[in-house]
């Protein structure tokens, strides 16, 4: 049950797209960026450029023989600016030369006037000025405004949640190269390969089938390749286009930083009413989500920002707003959650809140509207299952949380300086797109004569171990050793109009649609093994661990020989499938539907203590339940739990995010000023403990997507941390803003206290 790219990441022989091998006469391509949030381009010179020795070309919009339009949902992006530039990092020019240096180099000497115009970083701001990339929308139940009227407590407040740098370690990159006639083939690091296709057919100007993707695996991504690994690679195929020449691209880390979207800050005021047994009867919410400069997967991401605006409570009164506002920084994109945890730390604030005002403990308030099997979202969907409230239960149990409430008690009363702070964060998460169209997969497998298994799918592997999880299907499917299979490269000729890998879904769908196709094979491999057998109708034919049962017994009709029988006997070996996800469906008028196929559940505990005279602090251990049903491949399930624990974790502490007040430039545009938690910073001890799986039919084989609601789980530092510093002073008030770092911590602490 091991991930099966270990052996090969741990000797450095996995291949990237920087690393594969350069054909000859390859060229490096630079972007030349727009250096202000907001202007006009006056005029753009590239003589010297061209004249810079090693320089093949330089590239702007009116160079683009298709459509300059590198829009997915809303059309409102140009892969190269004409006139307007709307942030700092908008791709301007392209310069190729014949190394990455003199590339660089190159767009130095490219002369660029720009007049600038007033730009806006933030979004309540934008939204006063009506700069709104979609209409708003609104999700609602019951009548919140009738609703107050039966509340003992309302609290009313606003909660801030800062943007989030990917950080993968592989940066974005891409080679494009010629092939027979117009045909372009390129190597992206891109979740999903099938877009960058696309849109490069749509800026070339050619047929979708003049152009193939090929994707061997990423160095991470976490959302930041879902839609902008796109402009990297349709740069180097319209260089390759023009030139006939393969080009790459390669961003620095920096470069990357700056040009790229990130997660969204939201802005958000919330209204939350009460009774006094802690019952929350009205939740009120307006989010202001901030899109940045183009509207990239802003509106998909609001979407599920609203589908997760009451995370894992039940509430009969709602109504949540979203506004999608235009601001001048690079476009905010998906990453990890996709909007749920600016969701969901919203109303943990609002809970914390209510807390204050009635002294009832937030962990009492949590556990009152905790979601029962049965209870309605407000979109319409019925809750099914009932992990929301058996991972609590769990989570008591398991990890005495009473006890360790004591304990930190106790030390609270014995230090002065130092305090201890507990929280719990509960989550549920819904799975599948909230685009239902995405949610299609499919699959091709070819089982070759000597029994060795190809699959292709449109998953992409990016270190989660999706391939890992497809080859243990097909191993299912067949009933032979792991070893026989092999995951191909994702590539657009064997996996056309693919979805990104994206929404926990790839091991679901892809999965899904693997199994279809081994079982095809299979069933013509047992018709073939009756014939060989001679066996009767009511015989019962097995495949089992590589042989051939009849009726229970071992023949000697093994896996190879049945496979080579079956090439004999001119039966097909291959099979391409297409899965579904079934019963799924939303209506954006009514905003009611079934959305998701499933949701994933759990709660976490987090011990946190905090140093109340530096502002410092350390994650003591986190301790979580969690839903992934029956878990195909426990280790790397675990693995993303953890993983995406501590990428929440950042989130809500240390990953900040600062833009200079004047240009709009981003200040903390490398790894020394933008920290993210490393091993010293990680809890002492993370437990995770699965919940005992229930549905057996649900994702994959019983097993549940694991991508994303683990994430949530840090949002419970912040919890953590505000409370032990409840503990040295009842009155701070450091706002609900994330993230919580030392300085924001420090500063909302007394200075002295006695
Ligand atoms: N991407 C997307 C996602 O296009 N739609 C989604 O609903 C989604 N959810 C999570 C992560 N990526
Ligand atoms: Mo995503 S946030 O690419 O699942």
């Amino acid at each position: 049950m091991k991930h099966f790219d270990a052996e090969l990441h741990v000797q450095g022989k996995s291949i990237f797209t920087g690393d594969l091998p350069e054909p000859e006469g390859m060229l490096h391509a630079a972007v030349l960026v727009s250096p202000v949030a907001h202007g006009r381009i006056v005029s753009i010179k590239a003589e010297k450029a061209l004249d810079h020795p090693g320089v093949h070309a330089v590239l702007f919009a009116k160079d683009i023989p298709g459509e300059n339009q590198i829009g997915n949902i809303i059309m409102d992006e140009q892969l190269l600016a004409e006139d307007i530039v709307h942030f700092i990092g908008e791709p301007v020019a392209i310069v190729v030369a014949e190394s990455p240096i003199l590339a660089r180099q190159g767009v130095k000497l490219i002369d660029l006037n720009i007049e600038e115009l007033p730009a806006v970083t933030n979004a309540r701001e934008a939204f006063k000025l009506g700069n709104l990339i979609a209409p708003s929308r609104t999700f609602s139940v019951g009548d919140v405004d009738s609703a107050w009227a039966s509340c003992d407590v309302i609290v009313k407040g606003t909660a801030e949640t800062g943007g989030q740098e990917h950080v993968y370690l592989e940066t974005q990159c891409a080679m494009a190269v010629p092939a027979e006639g117009d045909a372009i083939c390129i190597y992206s690091s891109t979740q999903g390969p099938s877009f960058v296709q696309k849109i490069a057919a749509r800026v070339l100007g050619i047929p979708i089938h003049m152009v193939e993707v090929n994707v061997t695996r990423l160095g991470g991504a976490f959302g930041g390749k879902e839609d902008q690994a796109t402009p990297w690679a349709v740069i180097c195929a319209l260089a390759t286009q023009h030139l006939g020449k393969p080009v790459k691209l390669v961003l620095s880390m920096r470069e990357d930083m700056i040009f790229t979207g990130k997660r969204h800050p939201y802005s958000s005021d919330f209204k939350i009413g009460m009774n006094k047994e802690g019952k929350i009867l009205a939740w009120e919410v307006n989010y202001f989500q901030n899109g940045g400069a183009a509207s990239d997967l802003s509106t998909a991401i609001l979407e599920r920002t609203l589908f997760h605006c009451t995370n894992s409570y039940f509430i009969p009164n709602v109504k949540a707003t979203g506004y999608c506002c235009k601001t001048n920084i690079a476009p905010n994109t998906a990453f990890r959650g996709f909007g749920a945890p600016q969701a969901m730390f919203v109303l943990e604030a609002a809970i914390c809140a209510a807390s204050k005002k009635t002294g009832v403990k937030p962990s009492v308030i949590q556990e009152t509207n905790l979601l029962n099997t049965g209870d309605y979202f407000p979109y319409g969907m019925e809750y099914r299952g009932d992990e929301v409230r058996r991972s609590w239960k769990k989570v008591y149990e398991m990890f005495n949380v009473d006890e360790t409430r004591n304990r930190i008690m106790e030390f609270n009363r014995n230090h002065k300086f130092l305090k201890k702070g507990l929280s719990l964060m509960p989550q549920c998460f819904g799975i599948s797109f909230t685009n239902t169209f995405l949610n299609q997969a499919n699959a091709l497998v070819h089982v070759y004569t000597d029994g060795s298994i190809g699959i292709s799918t449109g998953a992409i592997e990016m270190g989660q171990g999706v391939n890992s999880k497809i080859r243990q299907i097909a191993a299912s499917v067949f009933s032979v050793d792991v070893s026989k299979t092999r995951v191909e490269t994702t590539n657009t000729t064997r996996s056309a109009n693919t979805s990104p890998t994206a929404a926990s879904t790839g091991a679901d769908m892809n999965g899904n649609a693997t199994k279809i196709a081994c079982e095809n094979i299979r069933k013509r491999l047992l018709e073939v093994a009756k014939e060989l057998l001679k066996s009767s109708e009511d015989d019962r034919i097995e495949l089992v661990e590589g042989y051939v049962l009849l009726n229970g017994k071992r023949t000697e009709i093994s896996w190879e020989k049945l496979v080579n029988e079956t090439y004999i006997r001119r039966v097909s070996l291959s099979s391409q499938a297409h899965y579904a996800t079934p019963g799924i469906f939303f209506d954006k008028n009514t905003e009611k539907g079934e959305p998701f196929a499933y949701h994933v559940a759990g709660t976490a505990v987090t011990e946190v203590t905090v140093d109340c005279l530096r502002g410092t602090y350390h994650i003591d251990g986190v301790d979580i339940v969690h839903d992934c049903g029956i878990s195909i491949n426990p280790l790397v399930d675990i693995g993303q739990i953890e993983g995406g624990l501590l990428q929440g974790i950042g989130l809500v502490t240390i990953e900040e995010l600062v833009y200079d007040k004047g240009s709009s430039r981003l200040v903390s545009d490398s790894m020394s000023t933008y920290k993210i938690p490393d091993i010293y910073f990680a809890p002492d001890k993370v437990n995770v403990e699965f919940l005992e799986p229930k549905d057996p039919y649900v994702g994959l084989s019983g097993s549940k997507a694991v991508g994303e609601p683990p994430f949530m789980y840090g949002i419970g530092a912040w919890f953590a941390i505000l409370d032990a510093m409840k503990a040295f002073d009842p009155n701070t008030d450091p706002g609900y803003i994330t993230p919580m770092t030392p300085e924001r911590v420090l500063l909302s602490l007394p200075l002295t206290k006695e």
